[in-house]
């Protein structure tokens, strides 16, 4: 196979520990801290999980290691979206386990957690690990979606984990993933299987956070990756001085990746769907918000610019996620198939209109026609619609366009409009990792290997300080319960990881909002270049604005 010479420079690469984890397996020990509480909900969560509540905080520090000497057999699973650095967790979780002892052994589950249900695995050694080192994608196991979350799904694993002697489950995904973890551990505890669970905080959307993960994993490189396009195009747009770029970025329901790239970019325009939420904005709104930019702009002769639109938006305003509802009912069970029967999309449009809500037809009516037929023709296994798959981008850029006709028809307006669209999404999830994921992916499995090798369970491993460099990283565990709450899904009242949304009244967002209205009408774009691997730590090492705001005291 040919290898990239960025590849193969990669592999040489030494991902960056925190200090207290650089001494050698030998000098490394646990301080044990208060206590904890589940956020809220406490007592329900706690009757929950009665064997892994409530356990205490721990940090690593330097001093005699003092853990059990047993031989351990670890399994690891890649679950969920890519994001970059996952393969350094598996490199540090590996290198602590051979570092500990030459016996120990892992094993990978194959394309997610139906890997570990389906005993699907490989077991790692020197030669393939190396070859993976410092490298972007989840190629090195494969990932998948299936959640681990039934009673039968456990029993299965439990066995398998006999079958092999394993004692430790590592499960590398984001907040559900994570949330299945905690509940697996409190079966393998209370079943005495002896098999610990350690969980691991990925993603590319950044919505894993709170008090204690201070950012997942993958979040870094995916953000630096689309900034670098946005500037690129920014900069496209400034020299020919033609085009209206509508940019949407992925991320699922929270804006964390497109508030991070507008701090990296300033581009003229950023939605943020909780404040589209915050505010009940209508489609109409955001259409004349961002037409306001357009000839604001284009008085002063700029016909040109770029709208960063962050991948959940339209489920945030309130009219338009009405009008997905009705239409989940409109086409439920059998009703779709007489939908489908229909031949012209005229005859299915008058269906439609006799089925919606005056609002929400009214609300139908005004999409471009493209969207209107994207939404009855794209349905999950369900048969709900899928809002990620809306192009929202030609959606937002078809409304302004029609202001802007209304506003020329007025003779308020008298500029060009030329829009073009792009989606970045799957071109950041597996690019090779800032020496950021580097480090804190490889610091995040050599980190969850000593949590196993303590004997903890049900804990989240945790490296925290990161807008710091790597030395003075803290590391060290959370329970997983600590960041739990109840919340109702699909009808039931579950346990859930809580899901971190952008906050109106933090720092990264308060920082978009002084400067938004100024980037808005002038050229105030950042251009931020490729990531940059090789060089000062002032290029190369630094991480998000979205962390360095947070953490500015
Ligand atoms: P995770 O929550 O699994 O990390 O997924 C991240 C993500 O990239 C989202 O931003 C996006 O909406 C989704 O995955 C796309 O999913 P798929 O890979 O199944 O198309």
């Amino acid at each position: 196979m040919k290898i990239s010479s960025l590849q193969t420079a990669r592999y040489k690469y030494s991902p960056k520990l925190p200090g207290m984890l650089r001494n050698g397996i030998a000098d490394i020990c646990v301080k044990e801290g208060e206590e904890t509480q589940s956020v809220a909900d406490q007592e329900k969560i706690k009757a929950l999980f009665p064997n892994t509540y409530g356990k205490k905080e721990i940090t690593f520090q330097a001093g005699e290691n003092t853990s059990e000497t047993k031989k351990q057999v670890v399994g690891v699973i890649l679950s969920g979206g890519q994001a970059p650095g996952g393969h350094n967790v598996i490199c540090g979780l590996y290198d602590a386990l051979k570092a500990t002892n030459k016996e120990n052994v892992l094993y990978g589950f194959k394309n997610g957690p139906s890997g570990l249900i389906e005993d699907d695995y490989l077991i790692f050694d020197d030669e393939y690990i190396d070859q993976y080192r410092n490298t972007g994608g989840f190629d090195i196991i494969g990932s998948g979606r299936t959640k681990l979350e039934t009673t039968d799904q456990f029993a299965i694993a439990a066995e398998v984990c006999k079958k092999h002697g394993i004692t430790a489950i590592v499960i590398i995904g984001g907040d559900d993933s994570n949330t299945n973890a905690a509940v697996l551990a409190e079966y393998f505890a209370a079943n005495h299987t002896g098999v610990q669970v350690i969980g691991c905080p990925k993603t590319i959307d950044g919505d894993l956070k709170n008090e204690d993960i201070e950012c997942s994993f993958g979040f870094d490189t995916a953000t630096k990756t689309y900034s670098e396009i946005i500037g690129n195009i920014e900069r496209d747009a400034n020299s020919a001085k033609k085009y209206w770029h509508f940019i949407k970025v992925m991320g699922r329901s929270a804006s964390h990746v497109a508030l991070e790239c507008a701090l990296e970019t300033q581009p003229n325009i950023c939605l943020i769907s909780e404040e589209v939420s915050a505010k009940k904005m209508s489609l109409s709104e955001i259409a004349d918000y961002i037409a306001d930019s357009v000839a604001k702009r284009a008085e002063n002769g700029m016909n040109f610019g770029v709208a960063v639109i962050p991948e959940g938006v339209v489920e945030f305003v309130p009219e338009f996620s009405a009008l997905i509802q009705e239409i989940n009912e409109l086409l439920a069970g059998s009703k779709a198939d007489a939908f489908n029967a229909l031949s012209t999309w005229k005859e299915k449009y008058a269906f439609i209109e006799n089925g919606l809500t005056k609002e929400s037809m009214e609300v139908f009516a005004i999409l471009p026609e493209a969207i209107q037929q994207q939404l009855f023709l794209e349905r999950d296994p369900h048969g709900n619609v899928q809002v990620s798959l809306i192009e929202s981008e030609k959606l937002f850029s078809a409304l302004v366009k029609d202001k802007l006709e209304e506003r020329k028809a007025a003779g308020t307006y008298n500029g060009k409009f030329n829009a073009l669209h792009h989606f970045l999404g799957y071109e950041g999830r597996c690019a090779f990792p800032s020496n950021f994921d580097s480090d804190y992916c490889y610091s995040l499995g050599y980190n969850a290997f000593m949590l196993i090798q303590y004997g903890y369970n049900g804990y989240l491993s945790k490296i925290s300080n990161l807008s710091q460099p790597a030395s003075e990283w803290v590391a060290g565990g959370m329970p997983i319960t600590k960041m739990m709450n109840i919340e109702r899904r699909h009808g039931e009242d579950k346990p859930v990881i809580k899901k971190a949304l952008v906050e109106l009244d933090g720092k990264p967002f308060k920082f978009f909002q002084a400067h938004r209205e100024e980037w808005a009408v002038d050229t105030c774009f950042v251009y931020p270049g490729a990531i940059q691997y090789y060089g000062p730590a002032e290029v190369c090492d630094i991480t998000t604005v979205t962390l360095a705001l947070e953490q500015t005291k």
